[in-house]
């Protein structure tokens, strides 16, 4: 089934700059980005992505973290893709991610690891539709591949 997923650069990434080298990553996997966009997440909107953490002690840092800074939040369109890209992003503690990994490549903290993609169907479809109006998001008309490689020319 084909299937959207949020990705969120946070801070840290950004500040390190690398928010090419993470599209990068999605874009030779085979994955297309269907919205794309920088953002000051408000207050409203980080309690409710970050609502399954929200009576943790460790809540009022991240939600610091998460507001130090615009991020840059993008959706991710492929098959499987919200299993995939989770598997390309690797588990929340960055050093105990695999190398190989966004994570596993470029964190060692659990609260600054560089990078959010949803973790679920259902949650994918919250997390859009909390940062994404309908007409920020497209589809792609699908180009004859002989043109990409100058058939047009002919
Ligand atoms: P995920 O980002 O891998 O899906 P979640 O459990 O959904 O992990 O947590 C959301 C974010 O909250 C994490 O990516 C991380 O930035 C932060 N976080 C999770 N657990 C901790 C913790 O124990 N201490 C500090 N920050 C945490
Ligand atoms: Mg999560």
């Amino acid at each position: 089934m084909v299937e959207r997923s949020l990705i969120i650069v946070k801070p840290d990434a950004l500040q390190r700059n690398l928010l090419g080298e993470i599209i990068h990553r999605f874009e030779r996997k085979g994955l297309k980005i269907v919205g794309l966009k920088m953002v000051a997440i408000d207050d409203i909107k980080i309690v409710e992505h970050y609502s399954h953490h929200a009576d943790k002690p460790f809540f009022a840092d991240l939600k610091r973290f998460m507001q130090s800074s615009p991020v840059v939040m993008f959706v991710l369109e492929g098959f499987e893709a919200i299993d995939a890209i989770r598997l390309i992003v690797g588990p929340t503690k960055g050093r105990a991610a695999d190398a190989g990994s966004i994570r596993g490549d470029f964190a060692m903290s659990v609260q600054y690891n560089i990078i959010h993609a949803s973790d679920s169907a259902e949650s994918a479809k919250a997390e859009i539709a909390r940062f994404f109006s309908n007409n920020e998001l497209f589809a792609y008309n699908k180009i004859d591949v002989d043109y990409i490689y100058g058939a047009d020319e002919r």
